[in-house]
């Protein structure tokens, strides 16, 4: 940790400390508020602007183990969203959140604060996934909290994935928020496996796990328990995912206290769940997402 601290820390901006599975997480700062990142999957674990309580929603039950990824903040799915086609023998979204980055790099101005984690190929990512590859990721915090994630195909040959951001929301009650912006959408409900097209805002009484197709790159979470509004902003796709496992999916998710599901939503820019993303060699390609919370 003194490494780390030494190397990349900067007092009162970016400091290292002991986090989840045993590995560091990293707490980056700036005027606006602060934000935790969790090496260990590259998960932004916390998130608190001024003047707001925390942004994001982590399970009292989530387990800090290798392999069993954190259930809450934002997991990075990747290189495949939810199932791999073919595959049901491999995790859910991917690999890239039950692995260790690295820390390629920190930096701050006076505004921002700013954090780059790196994941390559090893032989047990090949191992399941037979390609090489490069990722970055960078998070940074300012007025809104960034996130990018660049995908590098260092192969001599395309590479084709699938890739999503999973944000938790916090939230005061589920059944208090309202979700602005799918007005118009195109929606797939894989809970009916019917299509329809949404009007109006979205509000949760049920089970919900839908891909929708925003006519704009952003929508807006309100949260009329905490008088609050967080924006998602998206760029490198056009279609969310929102989800919210309701009472009997969250009594048979593990990691996942059976009231809790009451305390989040998760609003998910995913990029080519239908169809996927193709690399060529030597190429990359970013999707990006920012968050904004404000009083409503
Ligand atoms: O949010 C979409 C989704 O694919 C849901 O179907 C649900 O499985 C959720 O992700 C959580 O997945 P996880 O593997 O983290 O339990």
């Amino acid at each position: 940790m003194y490494d780390l601290n030494a190397q990349f820390g900067a007092p009162g901006k970016i400091a290292f400390r002991d986090g989840i599975a045993g590995h560091p997480n990293v707490v980056l700062a700036s005027k606006y508020g602060s934000c935790e990142i969790s090496l260990y999957g590259a998960n932004v674990i916390s998130y608190r602007p001024v003047g707001t309580g925390p942004v994001l929603f982590l399970s009292k039950a989530s387990r800090s183990e290798e392999g069993v990824p954190i259930r809450g903040g934002i997991p990075i799915c990747w290189p495949w969203f939810g199932a791999l086609p073919g595959h049901p023998e491999l995790p859910r979204h991917g690999f890239a959140r039950v692995s260790l980055w690295t820390v390629v790099e920190t930096s701050y101005s006076g505004d921002e604060t700013e954090l780059v984690l790196g994941l390559k190929d090893s032989e047990a990512t090949r191992k399941i996934w037979p390609y090489a590859f490069e990722l970055k990721l960078v998070v940074k915090i300012g007025e809104c909290l960034k996130l990018s994630l660049t995908t590098g195909n260092v192969n001599d040959k395309p590479i084709e994935f699938t890739q999503g951001f999973h944000p938790y929301f916090r939230i005061r009650d589920i059944e208090q928020v309202e979700l602005a912006g799918v007005d118009g959408a195109k929606r797939k409900n894989f809970l009916k496996d019917t299509e329809s097209v949404h009007e109006g805002m979205l509000s949760i009484d049920g089970e919900m796990d839908s891909l929708f197709y925003p006519p704009k790159n952003g929508c807006t979470i309100h949260d009329n328990g905490l008088r609050r509004k967080t924006t998602v902003a998206f760029h490198g796709t056009r279609t969310i995912v929102v989800w919210n496992p309701w009472i009997e999916k969250a009594k048979r998710t593990a990691d996942l206290l059976d009231e809790e599901y009451h305390q989040f939503l998760c609003v998910e820019p995913v990029c080519s769940v239908a169809t996927p993303v193709s690399l060529p060699p030597k190429k990359t390609t970013t999707f990006s997402m920012s968050i904004q919370t404000l009083i409503d």
